[in-house]
């Protein structure tokens, strides 16, 4: 049965906090800051074991090899390098696979299959060279070509990000839907990262047919206001869409165009005199996983900072009081990962298929989330100094922690 998959990165043994991201206000802010790659693998292990505990399906990929040494190649890297290109060799960033690539499941697509795009993440240098890794990764995941079509990356000319800027209306999950691809123009100081030929491009590619496919621009003021990815202000499942008013670049024109497109939908728009633009960025209320619980109705799984935050609660409660779709909120601590800029919505890719049609290696089970815990535990350095990135002998222990998972989840071919 089609059922939604959410596919977790598990945080990579060398995640730190390089500010790579001009634009992602919270990674800009924690540059320098020390990092504790074995604290976050954990709490993002958590929240995978929390979803599993709410009777959801949830799978896992592995991280990429870093430093990237093909990378460093690449650039011929030099001591006098700007350590800016070797932190990003260094990046653990593959840990947020919403950025993974874009998914249009089979019941949107011509041929009936679900496809996948790799995205080509080309805006930050240190995200640009994920892709090659990780195609090789949804290749093995997603290999049973009767059901999937995974594609390589865009032309490297056109930004793509992938499931970030990416949502879907369906009445359920295994039924035909309406998929919204949100784009961005820069006209501020800092970038927009999805470019709309790249998501024309996807949509042509996964067959999706024209009338059940919307392109909505983004607002300058939301990336202007630090939502570099359009999951920072908007979250979407089934017939639901919860975002911040200011999301779109012309508002009143993109909520008709969605309801157009889907009539069941029922539109959240929280207004800025609820919370504001700053406070729902701080706090990262919409870079939510907007889940379907199995007993019915849906649950918002929130980051702490955003459970923490007084507009947010008084919002919360009147939602859930309302007795609409959305039944429960939880809250995750993904802290680790948050102050990178990276919430619970992030660190997922959403896959709606047949979990007996996905390689098995790839879905978490207890025995795996055990093993995950057990080499996070004993491999995974407590602690990274920034100045600690390009010493030898921590590229060794990361690279000793990564094959060490790789074992214990069978997955050596990835190595
Ligand atoms: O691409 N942060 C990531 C966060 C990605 C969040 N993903 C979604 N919104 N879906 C980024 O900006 C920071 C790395 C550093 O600075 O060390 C970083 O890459």
């Amino acid at each position: 049965m089609l059922t939604e998959i959410n596919f977790d990165g598990v945080v990579g043994p060398s995640h730190n906090y390089a500010g790579l991201s001009p634009g992602n206000l919270a990674a800009t802010a924690h540059a320098g800051d020390v990092s504790f790659p074995r604290a976050a693998a954990l709490q993002g292990l958590e929240k995978m074991l929390g979803n599993r505990a709410l009777g959801l399906a949830q799978g896992f990929f592995v991280p990429l090899p870093r430093p990237n040494a093909l990378w460093l190649e690449q650039l011929s890297a030099d001591a006098g390098m700007d350590p800016a290109l070797l932190a990003g060799a260094w990046s653990a960033s593959a840990m947020w696979t919403a950025n993974a690539a874009t998914v249009s499941p089979a019941p949107d697509t011509a041929d009936g299959r679900c496809h996948l795009t790799v995205a080509n993440l080309v805006s930050m240098p240190h995200r640009a060279h994920e892709w090659p890794d990780t195609l090789r990764q949804l290749r093995l995941a997603f290999a049973d070509e009767r059901h999937f079509a995974v594609h390589g990356p865009v032309p490297p000319c056109f930004g793509d990000e992938g499931a970030a800027n990416h949502m879907r209306l369906a009445s359920g999950h295994g039924a035909p839907g309406v998929e919204i691809f949100v784009y961005g123009r820069t006209r501020g100081r800092f970038p927009a990262r999805q470019n709309e030929q790249a998501s024309r491009l996807v949509a042509r590619r996964h067959g999706l047919a024209p009338d059940r496919v919307l392109f909505l621009e983004q607002s300058a003021e939301a990336i202007a206001a630090g939502a570099f990815h359009n999951d920072v202000v908007a979250v979407a499942n089934e017939n639901v869409v919860l975002a911040h008013e200011r999301t779109f670049a012309d508002p009143a024109r993109a909520w008709e165009a969605i309801a157009e497109a889907h009539p069941e939908v029922q539109i959240v728009a929280v207004p800025d005199n609820v919370l504001s633009l700053e406070e729902a960025v701080r706090c990262y209320l919409f870079n939510a996983q907007l889940v379907t619980l199995p007993e019915g109705g849906q649950a918002l799984v929130i980051p702490d900072e955003a459970w923490g935050s007084l507009p947010v609660r008084r919002f919360l409660d009147a939602l859930v009081a309302s007795n609409g779709p959305i039944r429960r909120v939880l809250a995750a601590n993904v802290r680790q990962s948050m102050a990178n800029g990276g919430g619970p919505a992030c660190l997922r890719l959403r896959v709606v298929a047949d979990p007996v049609t996905v390689d098995p290696r790839f879905l978490l089970d207890d025995r795996k989330g055990d093993a995950i815990r057990a080499v996070v535990e004993r491999h995974w350095p407590e602690q990274i100094d920034p100045a600690d990135i390009g010493s030898s002998t921590l590229a060794a222990s990361i690279n000793a922690a990564r094959a060490a998972l790789l074992d214990a989840l069978d997955l050596t071919e990835l190595a």
